[in-house]
């Protein structure tokens, strides 16, 4: 069993985040997410839109997806790679190169993210349209 492992917030869902899931999974049979909590989150910067447990619930919910487990810090992916037998390391190519390091623990791949869809642009977009609707 070629077991894969992945990255990433995953707020507000989207086909971008399909993509990336479908892809990995299909480079083995078995695929573990590391969904960031909100406390990692804080650290990375970002602030979600949807909390650590309902975007855990979305990731556990589609087909490509066997496991999520807590992405809470950086420096935890060698572990989690030991711990869950991880074969592959999987991200989208906008962290090309960032996670070589990890070639030493297992195979290391960058899939092309999708062109124009991310969650912040859609959060934008309906700010946008809440002050339109707001001014009318
Ligand atoms: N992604 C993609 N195409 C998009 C948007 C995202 O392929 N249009 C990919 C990203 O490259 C990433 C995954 O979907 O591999 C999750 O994206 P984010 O939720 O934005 O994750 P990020 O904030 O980049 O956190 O330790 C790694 C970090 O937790 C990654």
């Amino acid at each position: 069993m070629r077991r894969v492992i992945t990255y990433g917030t995953f707020d507000i869902l989207h086909y971008g985040h399909i993509n990336l899931l479908k892809r990995a999974k299909a480079l083995g049979d078995y695929l573990i997410v590391g969904c960031s909590t909100d406390e990692f989150n804080l650290m990375k910067g970002k602030k979600a839109f949807y909390p650590y447990q309902e975007r855990k619930k979305l990731l556990e919910s589609l087909r490509y997806v066997d496991l999520v487990i807590p992405e809470e810090n950086w420096e935890q992916k060698p572990l989690d790679i030991k711990n869950y037998y991880a074969d592959v390391f999987v991200m989208g190519d906008d962290w090309a190169g960032k996670f070589d390091f990890l070639k030493q623990y297992c195979d290391v791949i960058y899939l092309p993210r999708t062109p124009d869809v991310s969650s912040s642009n859609t959060k934008n977009y309906i700010n946008e349209c809440d002050k339109i609707s707001f001014r009318q």
